[in-house]
């Protein structure tokens, strides 16, 4: 199902420590999907070869980490009518990283547990909203995917 727009405001309300800190957020999901999917970790470069500990306070995975929080504000703010984020979202993501849509699945169960648990106030009508809104990331990440012919 698509997300409605009082499904993004729901989010949004939320939203705040967020916005005021992507980095940080940005980071503690990267970390989280390292750690429950290794084999996400090798899909950046950059990433490949740290340890755990490199991957503490590690400008690189923060300014992704960040990147990922950004985009994903961005697109709610606009009530997931901006396609130019998203496009060109999925050609870095499809053509530079080639990285495989099964991943924003699984970044998007990571998103989802970690602002659940760190947000105050995140109750069940504005979890299903967060839910709804990251499907429909998802789903038009995969629709720019399949029109740039990239099959995984
Ligand atoms: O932004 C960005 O960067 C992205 C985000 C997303 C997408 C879709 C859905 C959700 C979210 N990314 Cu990058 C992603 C990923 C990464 O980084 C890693 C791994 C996997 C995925």
């Amino acid at each position: 199902m698509c997300a409605s727009g009082e499904e993004y405001d729901a989010v949004l309300s939320f939203w705040d420590p967020l916005k005021a800190d992507p980095k940080s957020y940005g980071e503690i999901v990267l970390q989280r999907l390292f750690e429950t999917k290794p084999d996400s970790q090798k899909l950046f470069p950059k990433f490949t070869a740290l340890s755990k500990e490199q991957l503490q306070n590690n400008p690189d995975l923060q300014a992704h980490g960040g990147i990922v929080v950004c985009k994903l504000t961005e697109f709610m703010q606009g009530g997931g009518r901006d396609k130019k984020t998203l496009k060109d979202l999925a050609e870095s993501h499809a053509k530079q990283h080639k990285i495989p849509r099964i991943y924003f699945q699984i970044i998007s169960d990571v998103i989802f547990e970690v602002v659940v648990e760190k947000i105050e106030g995140f109750g069940t009508d504005a979890q299903t909203a967060l839910k709804n809104v990251l499907k429909t990331f998802q789903t038009q990440m995969g629709e720019f995917y399949d029109e740039l012919g990239f099959d995984d």
